[in-house]
């Protein structure tokens, strides 16, 4: 028996295409859930075009405003993609009507937005979860699923990057539709909440809290024109930043971002050492996971070293996490099916009871990563995130 479960979306842009095509695929691909994702509403300013993307995904209304979108009976979950600067607004009204909240990241501008957040999604009682695909490629699921097996034994070193290279031009403009990543009015900071986000998420998920860190940030281009005001403004978002972590189990992170490596369009990479092992993931190469095993020889044994080396797993076996939903073993999936996996486990979530992660309150801990990074970049100090296990 399955029933429907009205969506209804805030914004209409490159994640709200994300979002509507895990919405309304996830029934093909995860039959055996319950929810069926009905395309109710969509809202955005501007009629015609919210109009016109709701003719191409199927969206039956549209409203020109949101609030009329979260008062509607008809809508069981609002899915927010619109720029930081409204996330919380949004979630407050949803979370007062009790509907089901899906974010997308970062949570909010900053942890004390994301603490209201979740304060209200709590107080409510309704499902809540925020997009941090990344940890349902496959290959990364498969990374935390080894390291659970103690495959990689005691963790040592935890190595993360996101680079890009789109915002080099100096006449690129800030603010505005498109381009609002690059107005800190509207992000609330620049590579740090934006891609490093991604990356704090997933270092936590695989390797635990992060306890202190200690940042550099930098602006390469200090002034741009604001598409909103018409005038060229200080650019407040960092280009860049690298940080050097601690977690609590022991081990030391790196973790640089940038959109200032030129030939980089998203290459977002993870390393983990361990004792016993390590892994490796790059986000160009999304259907493989390295892995590295070591084992000790048994006495006597003879050690084949000419035989030693990486072991490159196509991660597509239907023993593979997620992949048994998919095609048969050997062909692959890409960047829109994490965003499926993640509409898949939060209706999962909601129909067993055992929410799908990272929920708004585990969000809150990458915001306050994110808080302790530009706090540590502008004090130079090593910071305390308050982040714990
Ligand atoms: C920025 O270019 C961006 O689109 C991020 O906003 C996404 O979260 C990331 O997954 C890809 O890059």
């Amino acid at each position: 028996m399955t029933k429907p479960l009205n969506v209804g979306m805030v914004g209409y842009g490159f994640m709200g295409k994300a979002h509507s095509n895990a919405w309304r695929k996830v029934g093909y691909f995860f039959p055996e859930l319950e929810s069926r994702p009905v395309l109710r509403a969509i809202a955005a300013r501007t009629a015609d075009k919210v109009s016109a993307f709701a003719d191409v995904w199927g969206y039956e209304t549209v409203e020109t405003d949101w609030r009329r979108l979260i008062e509607r009976d008809d809508i069981d979950l609002v899915d927010i993609c619109v720029p930081n600067r409204f996330h919380k607004e949004i979630a407050l009204a949803a979370a007062g009507a009790g509907k089901m909240i899906c974010c997308e990241k970062p949570l909010a501008m900053d942890g004390a937005e994301a603490e209201e957040m979740v304060a209200a999604v709590e107080r409510a009682g309704t499902p809540n979860m925020v997009w941090y695909n990344y940890r349902r490629v496959p290959a990364i699921t498969l990374a935390r699923q080894l390291i659970d097996e103690g495959r990689i034994g005691r963790p040592y070193h935890y190595r993360a990057s996101f680079l890009q290279d789109w915002t080099i031009a100096e006449d690129v403009p800030q603010g505005g539709a498109a381009l609002w990543r690059l107005d800190v009015s509207a992000a609330g900071s620049g590579v740090t909440g934006d891609l490093l986000a991604h990356c704090i998420d997933t270092a936590m998920w695989l390797n635990g809290p992060i306890t202190r860190v200690v940042a550099e940030t930098e602006i390469f281009v200090k002034e741009r024109l604001h598409q909103e005001t018409g005038k060229v403004e200080p650019v407040g978002i960092d280009d860049a930043c690298m940080f050097l972590a601690r977690f609590e189990n022991g081990s030391m992170g790196t973790f640089e971002s940038t959109r200032y490596a030129r030939g980089h369009k998203a290459l977002k990479t993870l390393e983990v050492n361990g004792e016993a092992g390590s892994v490796f993931f790059d986000l160009h190469d999304d259907q493989w996971l390295s892995f590295f095993e070591y084992r000790t020889p048994k006495s006597g044994e003879k050690v084949d070293g000419h035989v030693t080396g990486w072991r490159k797993i196509h991660v597509t076996n239907f023993e593979h996490p997620y992949m048994s939903h998919w095609w048969v073993p050997g062909l692959s999936i890409g960047y829109e099916h994490s965003f499926v996996h993640a509409a898949a486990d939060f209706l999962k979530g909601v129909e067993t009871g055992t929410p799908a992660e990272p929920t708004f309150r585990t969000a809150l801990q990458t915001q306050r990563v994110c808080d302790a990074v530009l706090s540590s970049a502008r004090s130079g100090q090593w910071t305390e995130t308050g982040v714990a296990g």
